[in-house]
């Protein structure tokens, strides 16, 4: 692996901004002094944060049009690995990785989680995929998989799953996301409450597969790859499959799984007081499931989000522990440059939360002054956190600016040769 991120050559990176930087942190430490908040609290709080790499986010994506690869793509998990490592080490923010299987499927599953310790990667999330056909499989999921009419089928999801749970164990992972592209393209293709049944049916036997200290998380997405009606297709169906099923289910949000302008917001707020919250999958959107990067559209949304979270967290929420991963398709950029920017700005949005002076919102929420519980939100997203990020990630061994580090490595070119085409240019869902 040619991996030019040494110690010393992101120190000799940070020395040439350190001196901008401090000055920086000192400005934004004395207003934020002015605002009774501690800057060096807030800094130790960005350090704690931490957002899964996708494994499939290192690839190139593509639309159902067309992919158009970048260079040096990772062909197999072990150089999806090395790509998250060198995300990490420059971002500080991301020292797991959630797989998804049969993707990252290898022989042998303890070489795979020896070969992230030796890059000081853990796991998070397992994800199964019943959503596609493998050319090894017997029964194709073209109508279902885990709702499928026909119960062979669904035994074959079920098993993928239950595998799935196997090699999480030898990773150490403790969840298993479960997102199905089940569904109907027409109306009256699928008995409604008869598909749901089934999947409730297949889940509980997973379900029931799950080690005592794992968590199953339930997905939902109201379209694509079926148009007219997906299964578990909104949080409403996915938080009564996860109370159907018991402790260990919870609801997953990936922020484009929703209906253009939902209150995806009141929805986190929902599923924490209810403690079914599971956590999600950062990305943002314009119009439908884009898997853009996160905070590149609607930022705000994300702060909002974040506002609940960190509320959530003030509040001491009972139970309240949600994973936090990305899930992004990178179409025109590098995509360890997009992760690290996303791991960023959702970091961001968790420390601009944290300026929110809650008791003051409490209050204008109380005396119904909404124009100033609003102002109370925006005084905190409009202020420029970006030294405390750098600051934080200088001071645990990162890059101040990890995109221009990033850049400065030629990682990339150097894995030209290495790392041969793929020679996927078709369409294609990462
Ligand atoms: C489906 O669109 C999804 O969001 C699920 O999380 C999948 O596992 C992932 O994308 C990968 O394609
Ligand atoms: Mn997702």
């Amino acid at each position: 692996m040619t991996n030019p991120f040494s110690t010393d050559f992101i120190a000799a990176h940070n020395a040439q901004l350190s001196g901008a930087l401090a000055a920086d942190y000192e400005a934004l430490a004395t207003t934020l002094a002015r605002r009774n908040i501690d800057v060096a609290a807030i800094k130790e709080k960005a350090k704690e944060f931490a957002v899964a790499i996708p494994s499939w986010g290192v690839g190139t994506g593509g639309t159902r049009f067309a992919r158009f690869p970048g260079i040096a793509e990772p062909r197999n998990i072990f150089e999806k690995l090395e790509d998250c490592a060198v995300i990490h080490q420059l971002s500080q923010a991301t020292p797991t990785v959630s797989p998804h299987f049969p993707w990252d499927s290898h022989d042998d599953m303890l070489a795979v989680r020896d070969y992230a310790d030796s890059l000081g990667l853990g796991w998070d999330a397992i994800n199964s995929n019943t959503f596609q056909d493998q050319a090894s499989q017997a029964l194709s999921y073209r109508f279902g998989s885990l709702t499928h009419t026909d119960a062979a089928v669904r035994e074959q999801a079920i098993e993928h799953n239950i595998d799935c749970i196997e090699w999480g164990k030898v990773l150490g992972s403790r969840s298993l996301t479960v997102w199905i592209g089940d569904g109907a393209n027409f109306p009256g293709q699928q008995h409604f409450s008869r598909a749901l049944e089934r999947y409730l049916d297949s889940t509980r036997v997973v379900y029931d597969a799950l080690p005592d200290d794992w968590l199953m998380f339930l997905e939902h997405k109201m379209f694509e790859p079926a148009f007219y009606a997906t299964v578990i297709q909104d949080w409403g169906t996915n938080i009564l499959c996860a109370m159907e099923l018991g402790d260990k289910a919870r609801s997953l949000v990936d922020l484009g799984h929703h209906a253009p302008g939902e209150n995806i917001e009141m929805i986190v707020s929902r599923l924490i007081q209810f403690r079914k919250l599971a956590g999600f999958h950062f990305n943002d959107s314009k119009y439908g499931d884009d898997d853009l990067d996160s905070g590149s559209i609607n930022p705000y949304q994300l702060f909002l989000v974040f506002n609940e979270l960190v509320d959530a967290e003030h509040n001491r929420a009972e139970g309240f522990a949600p994973a936090y991963l990305l899930d992004q398709s990178h179409n025109v950029t590098d995509p360890i440059e997009s992760l690290i920017n996303s791991a960023e700005e959702v970091q961001r949005n968790y420390v601009r939360a944290l300026l929110i002076d809650r008791e003051a919102l409490y209050g204008f929420q109380g005396s119904n002054d909404a124009l100033m519980a609003s102002n109370t939100l925006k005084l905190a997203f409009n202020t420029d956190v970006s030294p405390i990020l750098a600051m934080a990630r200088m001071e645990a061994g990162g890059a101040i600016d990890p995109i221009a580090c990033y850049r400065a490595g030629n990682y990339k070119a150097a894995l030209v040769d290495a790392r041969p085409a793929l020679g996927n240019t078709g369409s294609g869902i990462v």
